[in-house]
C-alpha cells in the first residue's frame, strides 16, 4: 500500500520505497521517511526513519536498497533518535551571560539573537573589513546544503567579504600528496575490491571507520585475496587481517620504498603499464636501488622477512588494492607518505587491472557546482584563504585581525591541535563569537551566542561520501526539536537581518531554499548527461554517480612536488618529533562509539564506554611504574591529559601509544602542536611524542 501521510514534499521518496520494497509495510499509521547520515564517515549510509502518526520518529534503519548501506546502520548512529532527545540538546538561541570558556547563558529569542548579530557582522565589516570575519565550519554535519560547505551561509559571507574558510583538518595531506603521483585520489572504486588478490589496508581502521567497506573486503577474501593491514596500532581491523604489518609511526614511505625495490627485484613491475602511463620510472627505480631490506627493515622497526613476505605476496598475488586510510597522513610528512605508497600501485600496474589500484577518496571522482550554490563572485574582491588547522595561530597573528568567527558544525577546543592555544585564542575579550551547534560543547563555552541547529532528521540535506559513488538525497522526516533552526534557514534569517542595515541582503539569492541550492549544486553537464537531476534524486533517494576517470598518468616523479618542496623524488623524510627512550609516540585514533566529537559528550554515550584509556605495552608500562587500571598524566611541553591506562600487548607496539580522539572531557589534542604538514596545511595529530607518568607523581607536581 502507498502511504500518503506524508509531509508535503516528501511523498515521493517513500512511494518508492514502498513499490520497491513491499515487505517495509507496515500500519497504516507509520510512514517511512528516506534519508542519509550526515556524519564524516566514509560509508555515507543511505537511512529510513519510521515516523508515527503524531509526527514523531520512532525508528530508524539502514537502507537495504542502497548498494553500500545494505541495510545496517552501525552502533554509533543506531541510537540517533535517542540522542535527539537527550536532555543536553540545545534547543533555544543562547546569549553569553559568564566569562568565556564558563558556559553560562541565558535564553533569548531568534529575532534578538540575529539582529544582534546582523549588528555586530556589520560593524566588524565597515570599520575592519569583511576578511575580518571567518566562517569556521567543521565535519560535524558533511552534507552538501547545510553541511561543511554550507551553501546558504556561504552567499552571506561570500557578499559580506568574509575570509575563505578551508577545511584542512581531515585529510587534505593525503590528497595533495597523491596529485603529484596519480593525480587524484580515486584510483578505483572501492566496490571492486572484490576482484582484488592482495588488499592492503595502508593507515586504515576498516571495521572501525568504515565497515561497510568491509563486506566487499570479506567477498575479496572468499575469493582468494588476503588482507594486510599496514598499522602501528593492533586495531580491530588489523586482528581480523591476514597479516598485520605493526611498521613504526611516519615509516610510510621508507616501507613503501623498500617494497617497490623487492617488486621490482622480484620480477613484479608492469613494464607495459609503466612504458604508457608512467613517468621518471628511470630516476625512481634508481631511487630504489638505495632501499636495501636491511635499511627498510631499521627504519620502520619491522623484521626483514615481514616486509619481504608482503612484496612476495603482492607479486605473486595479482591484482593489488591499496586502500589508503586517512591515518597514514596526519603526520608532518603525511602528504609525501601518501605521494609514496601510491608508487607501489603504479609499478605494479595495478591501475590497469579490475580489483587494482588505490584509493583514498572517492569525492574527487565528480564535481558538484558548488560554485552555483555558493556564488563566490558575490565577494566584493578578492579575499584571504584561512586554514581551519591555524585557528590559534591566525586568531593572535592574522594581519588584519580576526574580528567576528562564526563557528557551525565544528568543536575545535576538542577537535584542533594545541587545545589549550584555542581556548586561549577563543578567549580574546574582542573577539565576537557564535557557534551554531546540537549540543553544548567545550567551544560553544566560548560563544558570545549559541545557536541551536537541527539534525539530520529535521532538515533537508543532500549527501555524498568518500567511500562509495552514490548521492544521497535526505528528506526531512519530522519537525525541529524545540526552536532548532537548520543551517540553511538560519542564514535565510540573518540574510533579513542584515537587509536591515545593507539593502543588498535583501536581495532573494540570500532565501534560496533547499531545492534551489541542490538544484544549483547538480548544475552539472556530467550529471545531466546521465539523468542525475534533482527530481530523479528526489524520487530515489540515492542516486549512482558518474563513472569516475581511470588513472592515466602516473609520475613516480615530480617537478612540481619538488618546487613544493617534498623532492623531485618521493625520498622518505621520517616522522619529526620522536620517540625518544621513555617517551611514546601518541595516536589518537576514531572510537568505535562515537564519530570524531559528535555525540561523545551526551551521558548516555559515557555510559556506553566509559573514559577512553591510554593503551601501552606491558614493557613499556614496566619501565615507567605503570599498572593496568592506573591514572596517570600524558603530557608534554605543551600540554597535558589525564586517563586510565591499560595495558594491551596487541593494541600498542613499543614506544606508541594509543587512545581514542574526540572526548570532550579529555583533551587528547592537548599535547598536539599546531603546525603544518608538508602538504595543503593538513594537521600532524600523530606526530607528536609525549611522556605517560602516574598522577600526581613527583615529576609533574
Ligand atoms: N588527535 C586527533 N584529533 C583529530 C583527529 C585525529 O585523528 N586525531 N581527526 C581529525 C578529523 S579527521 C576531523 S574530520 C576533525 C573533526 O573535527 P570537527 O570539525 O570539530 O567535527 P566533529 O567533531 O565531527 O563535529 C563538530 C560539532 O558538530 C556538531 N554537529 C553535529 N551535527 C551537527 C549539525 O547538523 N549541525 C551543526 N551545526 N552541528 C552539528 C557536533 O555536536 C560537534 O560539536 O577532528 C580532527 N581531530
Ligand atoms: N567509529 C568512527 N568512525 C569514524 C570516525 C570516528 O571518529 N569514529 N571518524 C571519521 C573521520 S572524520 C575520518 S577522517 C575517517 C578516518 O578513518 P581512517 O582512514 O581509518 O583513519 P584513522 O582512524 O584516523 O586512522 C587509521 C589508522 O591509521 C593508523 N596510523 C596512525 N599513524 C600511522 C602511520 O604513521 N602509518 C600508518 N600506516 N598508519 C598510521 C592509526 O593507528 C589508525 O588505526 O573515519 C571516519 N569514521
Ligand atoms: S556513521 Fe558511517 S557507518 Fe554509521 S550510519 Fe553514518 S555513514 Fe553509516
Ligand atoms: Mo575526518
Amino acid at each position: 500500500m502507498l502511504v500518503l501521510a506524508i509531509r508535503g514534499g516528501r511523498y515521493a521518496a517513500v512511494a518508492i520505497l514502498y513499490r520497491t520494497r513491499p515487505e517495509l509495510e507496515h500500519t497504516d499509521l507509520m510512514h517511512d521517511v528516506v534519508g542519509a547520515c550526515p556524519l564524516d564517515c566514509p560509508d555515507g549510509c543511505s537511512w529510513i526513519v519510521t515516523v508515527n502518526d503524531d509526527g514523531k520518529a520512532v525508528k530508524l534503519r539502514g537502507n537495504s536498497s542502497h548498494p553500500f548501506t545494505d541495510g545496517g546502520l552501525c552502533k554509533k548512529v543506531n541510537p540517533w533518535l535517542e540522542f535527539a532527545e537527550d536532555p543536553s540538546r540545545l534547543l533555544f538561541p543562547l546569549k553569553r551571560v559568564g566569562a568565556k570558556g564558563e558556559g553560562r547563558f541565558e535564553r533569548v529569542t531568534w529575532t534578538e539573537a540575529l539582529s544582534d548579530i546582523a549588528a555586530r557582522l556589520i560593524a566588524v565589516r565597515d570599520h575592519h573589513g569583511g576578511e575580518s570575519i571567518w566562517p569556521y565550519t567543521g565535519t560535524g554535519n558533511v552534507g552538501a546544503i547545510q553541511g561543511a560547505g554550507l551553501p546558504a551561509g556561504a552567499r552571506v559571507m561570500n557578499a559580506l567579504g568574509a575570509s575563505n574558510h578551508k577545511g584542512t583538518i581531515c585529510s587534505v595531506s593525503g590528497h595533495v600528496g597523491l596529485s603529484y603521483s596519480q593525480g587524484f585520489a580515486n584510483g578505483m572504486d572501492p566496490e571492486d575490491v572484490v576482484h582484488a588478490k592482495t588488499i592492503l589496508l595502508w593507515g586504515a581502521n576498516t571495521l572501525v571507520t568504515s565497515q561497510h567497506f568491509w563486506p566487499f573486503v570479506e567477498r575479496a577474501r572468499e575469493n582468494g585475496a588476503t588482507v594486510i593491514v599496514v598499522d602501528p596500532v593492533g586495531t580491530r581491523t588489523a586482528r581480523r587481517s591476514d597479516q598485520h604489518v605493526a611498521l613504526l609511526p611516519g615509516s610510510d614511505g621508507a616501507l613503501a620504498l623498500t617494497l617497490c625495490r623487492l617488486v621490482r627485484d622480484l620480477g613484479g613491475v608492469d613494464q607495459s603499464w609503466i612504458e604508457a602511463h608512467g613517468h621518471g620510472y628511470e630516476d625512481f627505480s634508481g631511487l630504489l636501488d638505495e632501499w636495501t631490506l636491511e635499511r627498510g627493515a631499521e627504519a620502520c622497526g619491522l623484521p626483514p622477512e615481514e616486509i619481504r613476505s608482503v612484496a612476495t605476496r603482492i607479486v605473486e598475488g595479482g591484482p593489488l588494492a591499496i586502500k589508503l586510510g586517512q591515518g597514514m597522513q596526519r603526520h608532518a610528512h603525511g602528504a609525501q607518505a601518501a605521494r609514496t605508497v601510491s608508487c607501489l600501485a603504479g609499478i605494479t600496474g595495478s591501475f590497469g587491472q579490475k580489483g587494482g589500484g588505490l584509493v583514498y577518496s572517492t569525492g574527487p571522482a565528480y564535481t558538484l557546482n558548488t560554485h552555483a550554490a555558493r556564488r563566490p563572485e558575490l565577494r566584493p574582491g578578492p579575499v584571504r584563504d584561512l586554514a581551519m588547522t591555524r585557528l590559534v595561530d591566525v586568531l593572535e597573528q592574522a594581519d588584519p585581525g580576526i574580528e567576528a568567527i562564526v563557528i557551525s558544525g565544528a568543536n575545535p577546543v576538542v577537535s584542533n591541535p594545541d587545545s589549550n592555544g584555542v581556548k586561549r585564542a577563543l578567549s580574546r575579550e574582542d573577539l565576537f563569537t557564535v557557534a551554531i551547534d546540537v549540543y553544548p560543547t567545550p567551544t560553544t563555552n566560548y560563544a558570545d551566542y549559541v545557536l541551536p541547529s537541527t539534525l539530520q532528521h529535521e532538515q533537508v540535506e543532500m549527501n555524498d561520501s568518500f567511500s562509495h559513488y552514490y548521492l544521497n538525497w535526505n528528506n526531512q522526516a519530522v519537525e525541529p526539536a524545540g526552536e532548532a533552526l537548520s543551517h540553511t534557514e538560519i542564514y535565510r534569517r540573518l540574510a533579513t537581518a542584515l537587509a536591515e542595515h545593507d539593502p543588498m541582503f535583501a536581495d532573494a539569492t540570500f532565501q534560496a531554499t533547499e531545492e534551489d541550492y541542490a538544484r544549483a549544486l547538480l548544475d552539472t553537464e556530467r550529471f545531466r548527461e546521465i539523468g542525475l537531476t534533482f527530481e530523479a534524486l528526489r524520487d530515489r533517494g540515492f542516486m549512482r554517480l558518474p563513472e569516475p576517470a581511470p588513472v592515466e598518468r602516473f609520475d613516480f616523479t615530480s617537478e612540481r612536488a619538488e618546487a613544493d618542496g617534498l623532492g623531485y623524488q618521493p625520498e622518505w623524510r621520517g616522522t619529526k618529533e620522536s620517540a625518544r627512550d621513555g617517551a611514546y609516540q601518541l595516536i589518537a585514533n576514531g572510537s568505535d562509539w562515537f564519530v570524531n566529537t559528535v555525540f561523545s559528550q551526551t551521558a548516555k554515550t559515557l555510559g556506553r564506554t566509559g573514559e577512553p584509556p591510554v593503551v601501552v605495552t606491558a614493557a613499556d608500562a614496566e619501565r615507567d611504574g605503570l599498572e593496568d587500571g592506573m591514572a596517570v598524566v600524558v603530557h608534554n611541553d605543551r600540554g597535558s591529559f589525564a586517563a586510565q591506562v591499560r595495558i594491551d600487548d596487541w593494541a600498542a607496539r613499543p614506544g606508541v601509544a594509543t587512545i581514542t580522539k574526540g572526548w570532550g572531557a579529555q583533551l587528547v589534542n592537548a599535547t598536539v602542536r599546531e603546525e603544518d604538514s608538508d602538504g595543503g596545511q593538513g594537521a600532524v595529530y600523530h606526530d607528536n611524542v609525549v611522556m605517560i607518568r602516574p598522577a600526581g607523581s613527583p615529576a609533574l607536581t
